[in-house]
């Protein structure tokens, strides 16, 4: 049977200080990758889109931004506008568990007034 050095001292009956001096300890070997910084990965962010249409009157849609984005009535109909120039805009960045919640109030609020706006999230 061959022997590999185990690095407890029991190999060779050598104290730690003496397998250092000898080579035979592998606590200085390089054959193992030490983790120095901790894995802290930031969760993805989600868009929410806001979508025009042709038929959700103008106030609805500023009365949704203020109520479920919690923008001022001046920044809500700014950016109702852009959406009714542009087609589109981001409403707001979220974590995916809040982007989702805004979504469904957004879609469940316009079918209860029965107006086709249509509001979605994709990953940012
Ligand atoms: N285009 C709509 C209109 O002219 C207004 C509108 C704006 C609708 C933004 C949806 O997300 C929207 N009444």
């Amino acid at each position: 049977m061959t022997k590999t050095p185990s690095g407890d001292g029991t190999d060779m009956g050598l104290t730690p200080l003496q397998m250092m001096a000898n080579g035979t300890d592998d606590d200085s070997d390089t054959s193992v990758v030490v983790d120095t910084r901790p894995k802290t990965k930031r969760p993805p962010l989600y868009k929410v889109l806001l979508l025009n249409d042709d038929y959700t009157p103008m106030e609805f849609v500023v009365a949704v931004l203020e109520r479920f984005f919690g923008m001022s009535h001046a920044q809500a109909f700014e950016i109702m506008l852009t959406v009714h120039k542009k087609g589109v805009a981001v409403v707001g960045v979220f974590s995916h568990e809040i982007a989702e919640t805004k979504v469904a109030q957004v879609m469940d609020f316009a079918r209860r007034h029965q107006h086709p706006l249509q509001c979605t999230m994709e990953k940012e």
